[in-house]
This record gives C-alpha cells, structure tokens and sequence, in this order.
C-alpha cells in the first residue's frame, strides 16, 4: 500500500503560473484517464519542468513550429506524450502541411486530447513526427530522443559556421532540449551520445533528467546506481541540480546557467516526485503507466485546488497567459529572422538559396552534373569504391550532403573530398566529414536528427553491423526522413573475417521494414543510378549495400543499361531468340554470376533471361504491367542467386523457385573457398536452372 507522501505544493509560482502548470497536469491526468492507457505520472511531475522551459526559454513561435532557427524540444521519456500534447494545445501550436506550409488549424485541438490513443487522433500513444506538428522527433523507444537531439545539436553547429556571416552571426544560434528520465539514461545510446557530445562541445545543448527513481518495475534501485551526475562530468558536460521540479526560480536559474555555458553541453538534473499530487500513487511506479483511476484523479485535483469533476478544463486566462509569454516572445523572434533573412537574401544570394532548397527538401540546381559512367572491364571494381566517386561527385555539388562512419571511413570509403570538406571537430564545426567513433546506434540517430534539420546526411558502416543501429534507423523509416545509409561489406565476399562479419539475415531485415528503400547494386554503372534515386528522396531512408571486393563492370553495349535501376529491376539479358524458359534473377554481386550462367546456357541453347534486381522495394512499387514485363507469371522456371537467407524471396520465385542462398552463420576462409563451398558458381547456377526447367516441364 503506497504512503501518502504528497509534498506541499510549492508556494513559488504565482497564481496564473500554478494555474497553467496545473492545467498540463489535469488535462494529461484526464486524457490518459479517458483513453483508459498511458502513463500520468510523469506529465504531473514534469509540468513545471516544461512550463518553466516553455514559457520563459524556448524561444519557439507557436504560430509558425517550422521557422527553422527556432529551439528544438524533444521529449526522451516519450511515454510521457500527455506532457508534450498538452504543451502543444495550451500554447496553440498551429498545423503546418506536407510543404511546409502553416495551416490556419490549431495542431491539437483538445478533442485531439480527449482522443488520446484513439485511432486519427492528433495525440497518438507516443509522440509522432510528421503527424502532430510541434512534435520535433519521434520519441519512445527509450534513449533514442536524447541521442538524436545530439544530431540536432551539430546540424546547429555546421549551419552556423556556413550560414553565419558577418552581420548576421546569429543567423542560426538555436538550442535544443531534451527532456528524458531514468530509462533513457539507462539505455547505452544515452552513453555514446552523451560521450560524442561532451566530445564535441556542443555547447547548445540542454538534457533535463528526471531524478525519480521509478522505472516500471519499481525503485531505480532495482537495477541503477549509476552517479549520473559523475558519468557526465566525466563526459565533458556541465551538471547542475535541481532539488525540487516545482521550484521555478531554480530550475530558471538552472536554464541560465546552461544559456551562459559556451564551451560544453549542459546537463540539468531534476529531482521530481512522479504522480506528483496524487495522494496513493505519489513516488510509486503505478503512477509510471496506468491511469489513476478516477477516484485518485478527483484527490490529485482536490489537492491541486481544481475543480474536483471538471474534465478537461483550462480554466480562463490560460491560454491568453501562454500567448504573451512563449506566444509573444517566439513570433518576435521569429519575425524579426525573417525580416534578417530578407536582408541576409540581399547580401548573400547564393547561401540564402541554399538555405531555401535545404530547408524544402531540394536539391541544388545541376547536382548531378558530374556523375561518373564507367567504361565496361571484366575486372572492374568493388562497389564501395564506385560509390565513393559517386558520392564525392554530387557531395561537391550538394554543399549540404554531409556524414561519415563509425570508425570505418577507411574501409567504407566515404570520406568527403572536396575542397573544403574538412573534417567536423568541437575546434572546426563546418567539416562536413563526421567521426562518429565506434558508436553506430548513436549514428544513426544523430544522422536523424541532422536529417530533422534538414541537412541531407549519410552514415556508413559494414554491414552486419546494421543490427546495431537498427532501433535508430527503424524510426528514420517511421519518420519518413531521407537519412542515407551506406553498408559494405556485404556478403560472405567479405571473406577471412568470418561469420561475425558476414551479412546473412541483413538483408532479409531490411527488406521487412516498411517505408525503407534498399538498394544493392550490382555494378559501378548501377551505384550511379541508385546514387540518384537515393538523392532524389524525400521521405525515404535509404540503404545502399556494397562490396568490399570487385564486380566486373557490365558492358552495358551488350546487356541492358543501368538506368533499369530505377524501377527496381530490369531485363540485363533474354534469349537471343524466344520467350524464356528460366529466369535467374540476381543482386548485387551475384548479378555478374547470373550473367556467366546465362552465358554458359544460352550456349547450350537454353533458353534464359537475366533480371537483375537491386531493390525489391522499387520494383514493388511499378504497376502491374511493367512487374509483369519482368517476371512473367508464365515462366515458372525461376532461380535466385544471393548471398544471403533466401528468407522472403519466394515472393519472386514461387514456391516452387529455386534459391541460391545461405541458410548459416557463414565461414572463415578465402572468398574463393568460400563461394565453392556455398554454391556460388556457375555450374551450380547453372544446373539450378536446368533442374528447375525439368521440374515445371515436367508439371505441364
Ligand atoms: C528501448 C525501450 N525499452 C523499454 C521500453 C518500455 N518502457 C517504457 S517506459 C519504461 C520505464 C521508463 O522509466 P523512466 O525513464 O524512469 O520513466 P518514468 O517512469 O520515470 O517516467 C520502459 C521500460 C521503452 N519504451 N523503450
Ligand atoms: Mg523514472
């Protein structure tokens, strides 16, 4: 049975001050109560926290939540969504559309409240970018909005050290908050964002935890000793204390402190008691993640001095209190940016259209001016190796196509070159080649976040390790950001290194994951294409999958261009005369190994046809006609040929299809050892398509 530890509610605030903050208490406390799901405690204990944040710091325009030097807030404890949502509606924050555009419409109305969890409502369980405007990130899997504000943090940085010119040195000096609890701090990616920013020094950004103690199971004891407060020290950061989340003069002074900081990140450390008010549920992790039910409701309210039976009540002068505070302050701000940028568009025109096009998704005038060909060679080269002149083509044309890797630009070949890339440093915040250090979950958030700012950035890796990272880029993909991923080392081609760095579910993975655009090309003219359909993305992650060793560079004089990449797949090569009997259909480096068998069999006058298929995800997307031009439902002959599970490619080649593929974790040995042993040649290839034609003829 919970004690009743209610604390005395803090005699600071003035009326009106405590009358808002009880507001986002009650309509959190009410919404949650209604969806009969969600979790009040925090959003009770938390009101003050954000109002003071709100109300006095953010400098944020309500009316225009897109004017892009505006503060970023991120909510890390995502599940404490009645937080953000109520924030939201008493602050009047207007919808903006798909372009950007401000709507007329408030972005959550409180029927949106009232709706909380309920299907179309504005309030979804967790905070969702790109459906409820005002919502700076998608928060929820715990640790992932801390790290990615830390990508927001070093977007600032190198906007600022392009866009800031003499006369407008503030152009772009915006801050970001994350507020985040226990759970995210728990979370390993809080460490590697934490270290790569005290790293950095970036010093305009702002984490609030909040000191409770309770996760679900209970007391943080349970499994957290953690000195927080130590470990970030020893990060690099500034740490300050605030004993008690309802004293407002404390917690300003605590935002003051980090505003004065200029040489590191600040972390504010907040003792706050969740379910704040609420006489049984005070401090206990019941207040974490279920209603108070409405008897405890109607006590939290009495002691907050509400109306005990009213629901949903912002009591008159609330909003109006708001609107003169955050409202007031953010549209003078905002305006006053805009009014510079006119002036900013006089004196800078180049940098001002950059900023226009960076800012709507576009891409600059002649990007893809200098994009390679490559002449056919047997020999060729590998496909990390084609994409990195491929990326330093357009990387020189697209000042703001920025990234790097997790220690392993060496290897993934994606270092920038040109003149002036530089390399991103707490001493040089205009580089455009990021360290990342051996930190890929943080990557990929940071690369989210940079990508919330609208720069376009791009994360590299090996391949395998894209299970590490996998929360983070799953939510590019929910977001529907166009963040780019560039993986090598691909395949067992990988070779000596063994099963620990040979991809074989990865693909399989990947292809699983809705609204992701996944591309494996199978030579150097493809990685210029897919090059260019990842660019030309607005609301898609890409990854892009390469190889470590050689592909033969097709003669594209004799076989299909590769312009075929765009839809997905393509005929690379059919019978010189007649329908196809077997279709082998290939990706990436096996697509050259489809092409030796098709060689061998036409030879022997059978009848083949070659598609080449880097992205299952584009031919999906082609109509009907086209899908069936390609793989024709007459010819049931058919065999896959990829290093990897064939898990998923029955979609393609019917059940009754052949797979090439691998169902182990891989081996250690030379690639050519390797390939005999997994069945990667020709004969078998081969003799596949044979046994497949006997065995469909045979059913005729
Ligand atoms: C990566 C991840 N793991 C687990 C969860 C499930 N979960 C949601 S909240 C929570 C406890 C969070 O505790 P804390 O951050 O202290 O939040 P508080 O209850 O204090 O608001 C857990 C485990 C999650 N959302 N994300
Ligand atoms: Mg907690």
């Amino acid at each position: 049975m919970a004690t009743q530890t209610t604390a005395p509610i803090s005699p600071k605030p003035s009326s009106m001050e405590l009358t808002a903050i009880n507001t986002i208490r009650t309509l959190s406390m009410d919404g949650v109560q209604a969806a009969n799901s969600g979790h009040p405690g925090t959003p009770m204990a938390l009101a003050p926290v954000a109002y003071c944040l709100w109300q006095q710091f953010l400098r944020f325009d309500p009316q225009d939540p897109v004017w892009p030097n505006r503060d970023r807030f991120v909510l890390s404890n995502g599940h404490a969504s009645m937080l953000l949502y109520s924030l939201l509606h008493l602050t009047e924050v207007r919808a903006v559309s798909k372009d950007y555009e401000t709507l007329g419409e408030v972005s959550v109305p409180l029927d949106a409240i009232k709706a909380f969890r309920q299907l179309n409502s504005r309030c979804p369980g967790h905070p969702e970018y790109r459906w409820t405007s005002g919502v700076e990130t998608t928060t929820g899997p715990l640790g992932q909005g801390v790290a990615t504000s830390v990508g927001m943090a070093i977007a600032r940085q190198w906007l600022g050290s392009r866009y800031n010119r003499p006369g407008f040195q503030d152009l772009f000096d915006f801050n970001v908050f994350a507020l985040c609890g226990d759970g995210c701090m728990m979370e390993g990616i809080s460490s590697e964002a934490g270290s790569l920013a005290g790293h950095l020094g970036l010093s305009n950004l702002c984490w609030i935890y909040d000191n409770n103690h309770i996760t679900i199971e209970g007391n943080t004891s349970l499994a957290f000793t953690d000195d927080v407060a130590t470990r970030f020290i020893a990060y690099g950061w500034n740490v300050t204390r605030v004993g008690d989340a309802n004293d407002l003069d404390m917690l300003a002074r605590a935002f003051r402190v980090f505003l004065a900081t200029k040489d590191r990140p600040t972390m504010i450390i907040v003792d706050s008691h969740i379910g704040y008010g609420a006489p049984h549920k005070q401090d206990t992790s019941a207040a974490h993640g279920e209603p108070l039910g409405e008897e405890e409701v109607r006590l939290a309210k009495r002691n907050y001095g509400w109306p005990e039976d009213n629901k949903f009540y912002v009591p008159d002068g609330v909003y109006d209190h708001f609107r003169q505070g955050i409202g007031k302050r953010g549209k003078q701000l905002r305006d006053a940016w805009f009014e510079r940028i006119v002036e900013y568009r006089k004196q800078y025109p180049e940098l001002a259209e950059e900023l226009f096009r960076m800012q709507h998704r576009q891409l600059p005038e002649g990007w893809d001016r200098d994009l390679p060909e490559f002449p056919a060679d047997p020999k060729g080269l590998a496909s990390r190796e084609s994409s990195a002149k491929v990326l330093n083509a357009v990387a020189k044309n697209i000042p703001w196509l920025i990234g790097g890797s997790a220690d392993l630009t060496p290897s993934t070949k994606t270092r920038l070159t040109a003149e002036g890339a530089g390399d991103f440093s707490a001493e040089n915040y205009g580089g455009r080649n990021l360290h990342f250090g051996v930190r890929e979950h943080v990557m990929g958030a940071i690369l989210n976040g940079m990508s919330l700012v609208k720069l376009r950035p791009f994360g590299s890796g090996f391949f395998i390790f894209v299970d590490y990272m996998r929360g983070s880029l799953r939510l590019s993909a929910l977001m529907e950001i166009p963040v780019i991923y560039v993986f090598t080392h691909d395949s067992i081609g990988v070779g000596e290194d063994g099963p620990t760095h040979q991809p074989i579910e990865q693909l399989a993975h990947m292809r699983a994951m809705p609204g992701l655009i996944m591309i494996r090309p199978a030579d150097a003219n493809e990685v210029t294409e897919a090059w260019k359909v990842i660019l030309k993305l607005h609301h898609e992650p890409a990854v892009l999958v390469l190889t470590r060793q050689a592909l033969p560079t097709i003669d594209r004089k004799r076989y299909s261009p590769a312009s075929g990449l765009a839809r997905g797949a393509y005929v690379l090569a059919d019978p010189p005369e007649g329908a196809p009997e077997v279709i082998l259909i290939g990706t990436g480096s096996e697509v050259s190994l489809c092409l030796e068998a098709y060689e061998k069999l036409t030879k022997e006058g059978v009848r083949a046809r070659v598609v080449s298929m880097p992205s299952w995800e584009l031919f999906d997307d082609q109509d009907e006609n086209y899908r069936e031009s390609v793989l024709p439902s007459q010819v049931k002959a058919r065999v896959s040929v990829e290093q990897a599970s064939g898990f998923g490619w029955s979609k393609y080649t019917g059940s009754e299809g052949h797979n090439v593929c691998i169902e182990t974790f891989g081996a250690s040995a030379p690639l050519k050892q390797l390939l005999k042993k997994f069945g990667f040649n020709a004969e078998n290839v081969v003799a596949s398509a044979k046994s497949q034609i006997a065995r469909h003829q045979s059913r005729n």
